[in-house]
């Protein structure tokens, strides 16, 4: 067996924590033969409940899992870690504004960006699942410029796999068929969840459904308020689904997207479609499986598209300003 990964969770003890551990520590990012440690964080008044999820874990005996770490100390819980999930912030309270959640919770991922840089591995790989995700990835990018930029996700993966479950819904396919929807810009209400790409049993999405008002009225503000529909049915924010997209999100990043299929996932803008350079937004994007992801080029987009990405991208460079005393 190999050296074990180290995967640095943050957050641990919250419902997505509770949900992503045991898959992590059953092998699903990095596949049956490798070992993990899981490195997990905690504020102080949530530490007696992690505790309880780390006897929790250790009960399941998993073969893989040689070592849980639990700590509210970011230096210690990203001590040489090979991959950070950064799930843990403060859930918007009520009455709350998005803003007010961006000032709230920017701070703390300015400090763990900044522990980040200092006490996990040189290869480290960072997916912020946390909201606002993009913008709490830019703000702990910003805190640690020493690791390289390439390095730096949020999570789109949950509406991506929003997006692959409605057109099969409506083509009453099964998921495993559809391919290549597309996630653009923020994890938001104001992202653009695409279809022009996406294939159904290897047909055009558009052709097999053939209903181009469904895609309009339907398709995308489904997706796009999917979270509130769960917190309104569930009572609670998707915490299962969630778990399950950072699991698809880190899998891809280190076993690869398949040949001809490309994921979503939000990165740091290289200018690609016009989004400003040094942005977090999600684009369609591949992974070899080494860890790294590039791109998906030279998609074509429609009048309607280009407006809809504008919207999200005037987004994300708000935020941006609202946190710009937090980027270094
Ligand atoms: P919970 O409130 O159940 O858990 C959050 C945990 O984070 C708590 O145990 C809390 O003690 C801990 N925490 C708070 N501040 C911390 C800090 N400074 N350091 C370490 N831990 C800290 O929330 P949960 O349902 O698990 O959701 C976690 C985050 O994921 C939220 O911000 C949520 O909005 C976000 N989500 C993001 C999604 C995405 O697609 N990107 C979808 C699901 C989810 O809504």
């Amino acid at each position: 067996m190999s050296k074990p990964k180290r995967v640095a969770i943050t957050g641990a003890a919250g419902q997505i924590g509770y949900s992503i551990l045991p898959r992590i520590a059953a092998g699903e990012i990095f596949g049956p033969d490798q070992p993990v440690v899981l490195q997990c964080l905690e504020i102080p008044p949530a530490m007696n409940a992690l505790r309880g999820v780390a006897m929790e874990l250790e009960d399941c005996a998993f073969p893989l899992l040689e070592g849980i770490v639990c700590s509210d100390d970011p230096h210690v819980a990203f001590g040489d870690a090979d991959l950070v999930l950064m799930v843990g912030a403060k859930p918007r309270g009520k009455g709350m504004e998005r803003g007010d959640l961006i000032r709230e919770n920017g701070p703390i991922f300015v400090g763990q960006g900044q522990a980040i840089q200092k006490s996990a591995s040189k290869d480290v790989r960072v997916v912020v699942v946390g909201n606002p995700c993009n913008t709490n990835c830019l703000i702990a990018m910003h805190n640690a410029p020493d690791v390289p930029k390439d390095r730096w996700t949020a999570m789109t993966q949950l509406d991506h796999n929003r997006a692959l479950a409605q057109l099969a819904n409506r083509a009453s396919a099964a998921t495993r068929d559809v391919q290549n929807a597309i996630i653009w810009g923020n994890h938001s209400a104001t992202q653009f969840p695409e279809w022009r790409h996406a294939t159904i049993g290897g047909k055009k999405a558009a052709d097999v459904i053939g209903d181009n008002a469904w895609f309009t009225d339907h398709f995308i503000p489904t997706v796009q308020k999917r979270g509130a529909a769960i917190i309104e049915a569930r009572g609670q924010s998707s915490a299962m689904s969630a778990a399950n997209a950072a699991i698809d999100h880190a899998r891809y990043l280190y076993q690869g997207t398949r040949a001809g299929e490309w994921t979503s996932m939000a990165v740091c803008s290289d200018g690609s479609y016009e989004v400003p350079e040094g942005l977090i937004a999600s684009f369609a994007v591949t992974c070899k499986g080494d860890g790294t992801w590039d791109i998906v080029e030279g998609l074509d987009f429609d009048e309607f598209g280009r407006g809809k990405l504008a919207i999200t991208v005037n987004e994300l460079e708000g935020e941006r300003d609202t946190v710009k005393d937090l980027l270094r």
